[in-house]
């Protein structure tokens, strides 16, 4: 099925939110992004909604109210929203990219381009350089020098994915072809198959019966905006996200040299020609040969073993001594998404959630997991609608009540009461620890004050592990991708009061966060630092994004050992006590 209008109704509606706020109208920039929200998640078309439901039918979906219903129907009549063109023609400004900025919001980027006409990145840049930002607001010089920082760290990640936000998509595309008769085998290779946390192109790779159909098929997928070629062993397309896939029809005899060529990295694929010279033989995406004799090519295992090296998952093919792990037969055996028995951090309705408690432990009892832990923000996060400890004791009873309605199910599932606390400027936490002593689980995070110095920042969340009631230190870097750069933190300095302090570190599946990068999880492995893996849902459907923060622990060669979330409740409890 195509979901193609739901997907622009969604963007189309982020937009007004954006231009929303920009006006500085209340609550409605809020119901627009959850419409947009309930949209991209939805299991069936919005054109099928509407024609069985009409206008009743768009109102009674979850998150939509009278006046989004209408848009909406505007739209599938008209192919048009009308407040939306007249917002993009009293300001044709790229909203997205300006307000990705660090420091400017939509009220900003309205007076920018007021009063400066920037109308984009470039503009802002030429702008910040000549200081005549500082000038319109009042920023002093450190806040224009954080704006160019900002701008710099948007160029260089300008033209990369992330991977949580195409894989649901590439996954779709690969189920499609896989569904055709022609095609044999089908792998997707490059950074996806690697799990690198931004991706710059999809690599996918088929053996097939007749590669002519399969292409004619491909360049005509939902969603292709653009057809860069189309032939009978290469296309390529754009689609409408941004992204650009490659397909390749290979031979079978190929097919394994050719997903080991293309899985890459680079670095890996140079180390082991390598090694293929040494011991005179010559590999290529054509096989692995000595002289013209072709020896290993359609098994990629096959290849590995030729070359005197144990098979290497994917994740780990970035030559940081997989090579050298894999001669020796000591490659780490990594965690797998299987191994996860629960998940410590996530949110309900109760705080910036989007679902009920019971919502959630439904979801999690679905994947089988043996335990949630409810971790919702306090009181220091307005924003958020943070709990104080009168809330957080509410929150307790429901939970309570929730348990005992599972047990009488005899699943062996269980919530656990948890929280996300601040680490305030000055390490102390913004709930007393006489009351923390009383949940189950603590996790605590850096949600403020992000600019301190690195020695002030790092003492800061010491303090926070030095802390005998916290049990999960959450986003210990800050970053948020393509966004945010990690704070200044002596990592190492941190990894050692870790490992002093038995705490563990969250490895978050947020794909815009993933805190802990493929290096950090490394570093914090061989420090003996247990880490985390946590969804940070805000909705029950985001459970699922465990599967990438497994993906970034697999690059950082985690084991289920080094991971406390693989154990059983049991065991996790009396380690948290
Ligand atoms: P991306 O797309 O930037 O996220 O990263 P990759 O790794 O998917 O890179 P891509 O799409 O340019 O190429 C896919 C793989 O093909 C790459 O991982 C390794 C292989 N490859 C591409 N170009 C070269 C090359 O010049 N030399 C070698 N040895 N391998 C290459
Ligand atoms: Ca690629
Ligand atoms: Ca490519």
């Amino acid at each position: 099925m195509d979901f193609a209008k739901n997907r622009i109704l969604a963007k189309i509606f982020y937009e007004i939110a954006e231009y929303l706020e920009m006006e500085g109208v209340e609550f409605k920039p809020r119901a627009y992004r959850k419409a947009a929200f309930v949209l991209e998640g939805m299991e069936e078309n919005i054109e099928s909604v509407y024609a069985k439901g009409g206008l009743k039918g768009l109102e009674s979906m979850p998150g939509i109210g009278k006046s989004i219903a209408l848009k909406i129907e505007e739209y599938l009549k008209t192919g048009k929203i009308r407040r939306y063109q007249e917002y993009k023609k009293s300001f044709p400004l790229n909203i997205d990219e300006l307000i990705s900025v660090q420091g400017i919001g939509p009220k900003k980027a309205k007076t920018l381009y007021q009063k400066l006409k920037i109308k984009n990145l470039d503009d802002l840049e030429k702008a910040a350089k000549k200081n005549k930002i500082a000038a319109l607001f009042g920023f002093d010089k450190k806040t224009e020098k954080n704006i160019l920082e900002s701008i710099a760290f948007l160029k260089k990640s300008k033209g990369r994915f992330l991977l949580g936000e195409i894989l649901p998509l590439v996954e779709d595309i690969l189920k499609k072809l896989k569904k055709l008769k022609q095609v044999e085998q089908i792998s997707v290779a490059g950074s996806v198959r690697r799990k690198k946390e931004t991706v710059g192109d999809v690599d996918i790779l088929i053996t097939a019966k007749n590669p002519q159909e399969i292409m004619g098929y491909f360049v005509q997928l939902p969603g292709v905006v653009k057809v860069w070629m189309k032939g009978p062993t290469r296309s390529s397309v754009r689609m409408e996200q941004g992204f650009d896939i490659d397909l390749r029809v290979v031979k079978k005899k190929n097919y394994g040299s050719t997903l080991q060529y293309f899985t890459g990295s680079k670095d890996h694929n140079i180390v082991l020609r390598k090694i293929a010279i040494e011991k005179k033989l010559k590999l290529s995406e054509y096989g692995l040969f000595r002289g013209s004799k072709m020896i290993a090519g359609w098994d990629e295992k096959e290849i590995y073993r030729i070359l005197g090296l144990d098979w290497i998952e994917p994740e780990l093919r970035e030559n940081r001594g997989e090579i050298e792990a894999a001669q020796k037969s000591v490659l780490p055996e990594l965690i797998t998404v299987k191994d996860i028995k629960g998940d410590l951090h996530c949110h309900s309705d109760w705080s910036g959630g989007e679902n009920t408690i019971e919502e959630m432990a439904e979801s999690a009892i679905e994947m089988n997991y043996q335990y949630l832990g409810i971790a919702d923000h306090t009181k220091f996060l307005k924003i958020e609608n943070g709990l104080d400890e009168r809330r957080l004791s509410l929150q307790k009873k429901e939970i309570d009540k929730i348990n005992l309605k599972i047990s009488s199910r005899n699943l062996n599932f269980r919530l656990l009461h948890g929280c996300e606390a601040n680490i305030l400027t000055n390490g102390s936490i913004d709930i007393k620890n006489s009351f923390l002593k009383k949940m189950d689980f603590v996790v605590a995070g850096v949600h403020s004050g992000f600019k301190m110095s690195r020695q002030k920042i790092t003492e800061r969340i010491i303090k926070a592990v030095k802390n005998p009631e916290i049990d999960i230190i959450s986003h210990p870097t800050g970053r948020i991708l393509k966004k945010r750069d990690e704070y200044q933190i002596d990592f190492d300095k941190i990894l050692r009061a870790a490992k002093q302090y038995n705490k563990a570190l969250e490895i978050n599946s947020y794909p815009k966060r993933m805190d802990l990068n493929d290096l950090n999880i490394y570093r914090a492995k061989q420090a003996g630092v247990k880490m985390v893996i946590n969804s940070d849902a805000h909705h029950k459907d985001q459970l699922d994004f465990i599967g990438f923060g497994v993906g970034q622990a697999r690059r950082g060669w985690a084991e289920k050992k080094d991971i406390i979330n693989t154990d059983s409740f049991e065991k996790l409890l009396k380690n948290f006590r």
